[in-house]
């Protein structure tokens, strides 16, 4: 009889990493089930969740890769041959050592995508080989609120939600009914049925939008001034937190004169949101104590509205004193453990390489330059932020270089977590970049569109084959994980073995002590005084830090601590801006009117269950339930158009198109949404169709030009752009 045994281990299908009990029997994983004695401590939300139960299709799914693969045919001619992990690693090693030598490390640019995995060994090899050109999605991610509410308050920050304690609460801009699915999700709801008001700031009626007790459907890409509108509101009745405004908050003055044109009525204009539902939130925002105000994808993705709208949300916790106030919002730590700062080793890159930083030229804070400015701020209060992510390339100037060759080439890419090709904006242009490369790899679990045009396909290991640790970057004191429930099957590998690899390849022995992923995550948990099976019992690594700390006093001069900013409060006008020649408080830009062709306001990528961006399309349990891309638009714009529910649509852009099948639902009138990541894994896994990419993908619409991104951080848009929808065939040719 084979041995049967019983494994704790974790969902990696998103970032909740729920624990799961894995039935093991000769190293192949049998069955699963939900273990409610771990993360997030509940069978019933993982009831709710359809992705784990596909954990044994995905697992020994027919298209996954299994051995390095190389091309042998021209590139994306679909022919690949079997090679080993020695001759892959000793290729590409050799190849980038050329290349480095004879065009310098900058040659080799890298792509990651969603927190899908651990990415430091990647950034760690990348300073180490010299190397400043990584490219993320942080730009439209994480990043714009992670920057503007540092040079706000000193530090991130984290919302929180608190069925007890929160007494108002905003969600901005996010659908955690589909997006979290989960604990968050939950908590929401919880909340709700407490009775406490909860506003919802999107232009569909999302479920989360229909949990409200108030919805403002505000126009795509006018949020900054909905905040000014609201804050306007606050200022001039009065309602704002005096004390805390006079004691913590510098730039008051400015801000009151600035805010004084945008009333209620002139911003009810400029949104479309009603002026009576926009009084009211603001007033019961000011008023209910504590006041949470989380925000999501809806406003990072808005180009140049985005660093605005960051700045007045942070502006509206700061002068409602919903700053480090439990039910509120948080103030986050450095981690006691290693952070991701340290492991990447950004101080290895020498200076020569940090200048040839793409960014340095465009980007005002996304940059070195920027980075070092803030550096100078943080650490007087000991803290330091996650460099790589908040100086990542822009991936319009990457790819530019790489078609070009100005203002130098860049001729490798390695794509690790990411499927540009569906992810980035400008299919065309990324499509054009990657065929114009000498080497691309790829490290994926499936031959993605991305994947279909590299050099080496090399199989990573996933859910329940590799040692999980998921942490919020460095700036929170929080980690997650656990163990793996087997070995890898086939050959496949965990990327941390890829890095390290081929790190030793070219000169980074020293630097890659550890012999595999669970070594050294062994040596990241060290300096919190935990080994890693005791971390993996729980699964969660988390310690509360004190609220309130600004108004902590430092031991020995009796002054208090107040904010890691230059002038060690909140800043509502931020001098670092001034420094950098930027305006100091939001200026945001009108939202684009529409033209002559292009008459309706375009959303791409509103999240939607089952799928995880371009992921799981392939993955038949998960495809059944939502077997097609759609596009939303209100009954009333529907009928305008003479569309129909059901109908297949093409969806234009000055960019390009793409097809959808409409469905009517409650949302802004004028405005089209559509789902993104879409590609067909069923369609020819070679050219010209590349599994179907060219057909529903969203980001055929999208664009990120440098000239039109925003310049301080380099956000570009994935919402607010200017469309039009026709019905077609069914057969339509691509
Ligand atoms: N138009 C539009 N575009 C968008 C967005 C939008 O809203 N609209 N959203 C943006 C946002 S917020 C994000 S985060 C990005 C997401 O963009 P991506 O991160 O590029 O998204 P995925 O399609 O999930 O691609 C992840 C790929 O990595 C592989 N993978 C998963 N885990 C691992 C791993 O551990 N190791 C390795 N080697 N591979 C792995 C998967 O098979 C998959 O092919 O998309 C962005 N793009
Ligand atoms: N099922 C599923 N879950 C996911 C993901 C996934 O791909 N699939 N991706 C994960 C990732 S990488 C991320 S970043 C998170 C994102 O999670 P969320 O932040 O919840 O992101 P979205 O669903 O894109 O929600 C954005 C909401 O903003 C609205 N919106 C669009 N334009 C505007 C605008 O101009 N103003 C305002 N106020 N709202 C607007 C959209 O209608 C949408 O309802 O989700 C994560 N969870
Ligand atoms: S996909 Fe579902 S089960 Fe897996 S981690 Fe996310 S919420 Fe948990
Ligand atoms: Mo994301």
């Amino acid at each position: 009889m084979p041995e049967e045994r019983k494994v704790r281990t974790n969902c990696r299908f998103c970032g909740y990493l729920c624990g799961l009990t894995a039935t093991v029997v000769d190293g192949r994983v049998t069955a699963m089930e939900p273990d409610p004695s771990r993360y997030p401590n509940d069978a019933g939300i993982q009831r709710g969740c359809r992705r784990w139960r596909a954990i044994l299709e995905f697992l020994d799914h027919p298209d996954r890769v299994n051995y390095p693969l190389k091309r042998v045919g021209e590139r994306g001619s679909g022919a690949w041959e079997r090679v080993s992990w020695e001759e892959a690693l000793d290729d590409i090693a050799a190849r980038l050592k050329e290349l480095r030598d004879r065009l310098g490390a900058e040659s080799l640019a890298t792509s990651i995508g969603g927190p899908h995995a651990v990415y430091w060994p990647l950034h760690r090899f990348m300073n180490l080989f010299g190397s400043p050109n990584n490219m993320g999605i942080g730009q439209i991610c994480w990043n714009p609120g992670v920057w503007m509410n540092t040079i706000t308050y000193g530090w991130p920050i984290e919302n929180e939600l608190d069925p007890e304690t929160t007494a108002c609460a905003v969600l901005w801009g996010t659908n955690p009914a589909e997006s979290d699915n989960n604990l968050f999700w939950r908590t929401v709801q919880a909340y709700r049925r407490s009775g406490k008001p909860l506003i919802v700031v999107d232009p569909r009626r999302t479920k989360t939008a229909s949990l409200a007790s108030l919805w403002l459907p505000v126009r795509p890409g006018t949020d900054p001034y909905l905040a000014f509108g609201l804050l306007h509101v606050i200022l001039s009745e009065g309602i704002y937190d005096c004390w805390f405004v006079r004691k913590w908050c510098r730039g008051f003055e400015q801000l009151e004169e600035y805010i004084s044109p945008f009333t209620s009525g002139v911003v009810a204009e400029m949104t479309g949101v009603d002026e009576g539902r926009l009084v009211e939130a603001a007033r019961l925002f000011a008023t209910r104590t504590p006041a949470s105000l989380i925000s999501g994808r809806g406003i990072d993705q808005l180009g140049p509205n985005t660093p605005p709208v960051h700045q007045a949300l942070a502006i509206l916790r700061a002068v409602t004193g919903n700053v480090d106030i439990p039910g509120a919002s948080h103030i986050g730590e450095m981690p006691d453990f290693l952070p991701e700062v340290e492991l990447e080793l950004s101080d290895r890159l020498p200076e020569s390489q940090r200048q040839k930083q793409l960014n340095r030229e465009h980007l005002l804070l996304q940059s070195y330059p920027g980075y070092d400015r803030l550096r100078r701020v943080t650490q007087s209060a000991g803290y330091r932020l996650p460099e790589r992510y908040l100086t990542s390339a822009h991936p319009d100037l990457v790819w530019r270089a790489m078609v070009t060759g100005d203002p130098y080439p860049i001729r490798a890419l390695i794509v690790m977590g990411s499927n540009p090709l569906l992810t980035q904006a400008d299919s065309r242009q990324v499509y054009q970049a990657l065929k114009s490369l000498d080497l691309l790899v790829a490290l994926e679990y499936f031959k993605t569109p991305t994947a279909m045009l590299a050099d080496y396909i090399l199989p990573a290991a996933g859910c329940l084959e590799r040692p999980l640790f998921q942490t919020h970057a460095g700036i929170a004191n929080i980690a997650y994980g656990g163990e793996q429930a087997v070995d890898p099957y086939y050959e496949r590998r965990a990327d941390f073995y890829f890095w390290r690899e081929l790190g030793i390849r070219l000169d980074q022995g020293e630097w890659w002590p550890w012999q595999t992923f669970r070594e050294a995550l062994e040596s990241v948990l060290s300096p919190a005084g935990l080994c890693w099976e005791e971390f993996c019992e729980t699964g969660l690594y988390y310690r509360p830090s004190p609220y309130q700390k600004h108004e902590r006093t430092e031991p020995g001069n009796g002054k208090k601590n107040g904010f890691a900013t230059p002038s060690g409060k909140v800043e509502l006008a931020p001098q670092i801006l001034a420094e950098l020649g930027y305006p100091q408080l939001p200026t945001p830009s009108p939202a684009l009117s529409p033209v002559d062709g292009f008459p309706l306001r375009l959303i791409t990528g509103a999240r939607k269950q089952p799928y995880y961006a371009s992921s799981y399309r392939q993955v038949a349990s998960l495809r059944e339930a939502h077997p097609e891309p759609r596009a939303e638009i209100s009954p009333a714009t529907a009928a305008r158009l003479g569309l129909e529910d059901g109908c297949p649509v093409l969806v234009e852009t000055k960019h390009g198109k793409a097809q959808f099948t409409l469905k009517l639902a409650e949302m802004y009138d004028e405005v089209v949404s559509i789902e993104y990541g879409w590609w067909y894994p069923e369609m020819p896994s070679k050219e010209p169709q590349l599994g179907g990419m060219w057909i529903s993908n969203a980001n055929l619409l999208t664009g990120a030009s440098i000239e039109t991104s925003d310049r301080l951080i380099g956000t570009w848009k994935y919402n607010g752009l200017l469309c039009r929808v026709v019905p077609v065939n069914r057969n339509m040719e691509f």
